[in-house]
């Protein structure tokens, strides 16, 4: 991998640099894929292309379209782990969309039918021995 891309004070540059340690679920060369740490479901996870740009109106197309290649293996090793009813694939751009990291990423979030999700969700701190033990149970089934 070149970090010709990356940003020196982007949060998720800084874990795909392994400077900032995360709950890695799936890396290849252009992607990598990590727990959030405020979950807005138990498995929620974030998929990051190995490019820093701010949100899909600048990312190149390419790597957007890694970004969701990506998401696509996370989102099937989720639904093997964990077989939830379904699976939202949701991916904010602008502060008016709730996003609070710039740096392009892909939610891949499960869902149950009565889980009560709504869109405008809060950031709130999740238990990271759970959040580190579905990471585990997650890698392990991506193909
Ligand atoms: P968004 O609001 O769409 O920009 O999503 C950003 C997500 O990133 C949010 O759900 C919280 C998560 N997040 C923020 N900082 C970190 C971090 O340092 N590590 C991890 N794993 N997730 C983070």
């Amino acid at each position: 991998m070149t970090d010709a891309h990356l940003d020196d004070d982007c949060i998720f540059c800084r874990i795909i640099r392994g400077e900032i340690p995360c709950f890695k679920v799936l890396e290849d060369d252009d992607v990598l894929a990590f727990m959030d740490v405020n979950p807005i479901a138990p498995g929620h996870v974030l998929v990051v292309a190995k490019h820093h740009s701010k949100d899909i109106l600048e990312t190149p197309p390419e790597w957007t379209a890694k970004a969701f290649a990506g998401a696509g293996r996370a989102a099937r090793a989720v639904q093997k782990t964990l077989a939830p009813d379904g699976i939202n694939i949701l991916q904010a751009n602008g502060p008016g969309a709730k996003q609070s990291v710039f740096h392009l990423h892909v939610h891949v979030v499960p869902r149950s039918m009565d889980d009560g999700l709504t869109m405008n969700w809060g950031l709130v701190a999740g238990d990271m021995d759970e959040i580190g033990k579905l990471a585990v149970q997650i890698a392990a089934n991506v193909e």
